[in-house]
């Protein structure tokens, strides 16, 4: 293998995961990404200089480009969605659009050019809520939002391209992720960015939801693991072994900052909020050896420092067009 199309590299995981690819290894990584409200290229800065690394702006639906893209490389490693919850409540279409649409689109070039590899980055959530014990690979797939819906609807079709066509491909299941450049529309940013201003933290329900809580770097560590070692064909679950109820989560960063509770605001309920994702992730630790390096406690200090330390960063994303969307979701709760 020498050259790598990782999608959705300006975002979150996708830039943590360029970072760890080029230390790690001496493959060309190829990053197309369409920059939509949450890429950001300030993700890799320090990277654009890096002569093993290119970045392309444009679509995962734009056939055209991504055929030209995928004909000159080995593996493709598909981070690129649209990501969050709550927005696909408010506007599922572009969840079609991006989340299945753009992985057929990928998929179709992937098959036509031949790649060696195929890794669609998916979510614990296909599984839907898990009111007890946890979820294998075999727990049948049973979404509950339109994003998660999309995102089953995207690990279908890569079955199907495998099953039908013979294109070697992995999926990956990843619980929910923590750590440095993470938007601050997704819980753990929102409640530390809020807490420095001294802003409102907005707990959905009761706050008694709870998910298992990754570090982002163990994340990228197993799905290069899958890439080099994971059999053909097959899904692997990831999972931090750290169930936390978000309430816990949000009194903990509220501890850390030394602010007080009462910023603490209990507001109505996610629509169709699933109660609990919990991963068993025994099939990766078996197979692969993989297991995650962070302690959520170790992890979330450490990110909680990130977020002091590059306030610019989410103050520019804050102050800008995600101002409009904030006031529209919490305006009102
Ligand atoms: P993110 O929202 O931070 O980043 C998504 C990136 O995809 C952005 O850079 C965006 O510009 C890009 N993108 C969106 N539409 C595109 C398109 N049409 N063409 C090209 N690029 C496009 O998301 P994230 O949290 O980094 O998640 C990355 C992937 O991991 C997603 O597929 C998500 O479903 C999956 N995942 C996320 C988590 C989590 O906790 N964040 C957990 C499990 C799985
Ligand atoms: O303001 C909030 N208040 C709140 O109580 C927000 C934004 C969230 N929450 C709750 C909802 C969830 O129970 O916190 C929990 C985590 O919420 P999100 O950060 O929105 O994540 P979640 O809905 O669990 O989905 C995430 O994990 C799986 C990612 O956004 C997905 O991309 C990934 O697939």
């Amino acid at each position: 293998m020498e050259k790598i199309l990782v999608t959705g590299g300006a975002g979150f995981i996708g830039s943590n995961f360029i970072r760890y690819m080029l230390q790690e290894h001496p493959y060309h990584i190829i990053n197309l990404d369409a920059l939509t409200y949450c890429g950001n290229l300030e993700n890799l800065r320090g990277v654009e200089d890096e002569p093993r690394y290119t970045f392309v702006r444009g679509s995962i639906t734009d056939r055209k480009l991504v055929d030209g893209i995928i004909k000159d490389v080995d593996a493709v490693i598909n981070f690129a969605a649209e990501s969050h919850v709550d927005r696909s409540i408010e506007d599922p279409e572009i969840f079609i659009r991006t989340n299945i649409l753009g992985t057929q689109t990928l998929l179709e070039a992937s098959r036509k050019h031949g790649v060696e590899r195929f890794i669609q980055i998916s979510t614990d959530e296909v599984y839907g809520s898990a009111e007890k014990g946890y979820f294998t690979e075999e727990t049948p797939l049973a979404p509950n939002s339109p994003y998660s819906a999309s995102k089953a609807s995207a690990d279908l079709m890569v079955r199907a391209y495998h099953r039908t066509y013979g294109l070697p491909v992995n999926i990956t299941r990843c619980s929910n992720n923590y750590g440095p450049y993470q938007f601050p529309e997704k819980l753990i940013p929102l409640m530390i960015t809020n807490a420095l201003e001294n802003k409102p933290l907005p707990v959905y329900g009761d706050g008694m939801n709870v998910r298992d809580w990754i570090h982002v770097l163990d994340h990228c560590r197993a799905v290069d693991l899958v890439l080099h070692r994971g059999r053909v064909g097959e899904v692997y679950n990831i999972g931090g072994n750290s169930e936390r109820r978000n309430i816990e989560i949000v009194e903990l960063i509220v501890r850390e900052l030394g602010k007080d509770e009462s910023l603490i605001r209990f507001v109505e309920d996610r629509p169709g909020h699933d109660r609990r994702y919990a991963i068993d992730a025994s099939k990766i630790r078996n197979e692969l050896g993989w297991k995650p390096l962070y302690s959520f406690e170790e992890g979330i200090r450490e990110t909680i420092r990130w977020y002091i330390d590059n306030r610019d960063w989410w103050e520019n994303i804050k102050s800008g067009e995600y101002l409009r969307y904030y006031e529209r979701m919490y305006g009102g709760r």
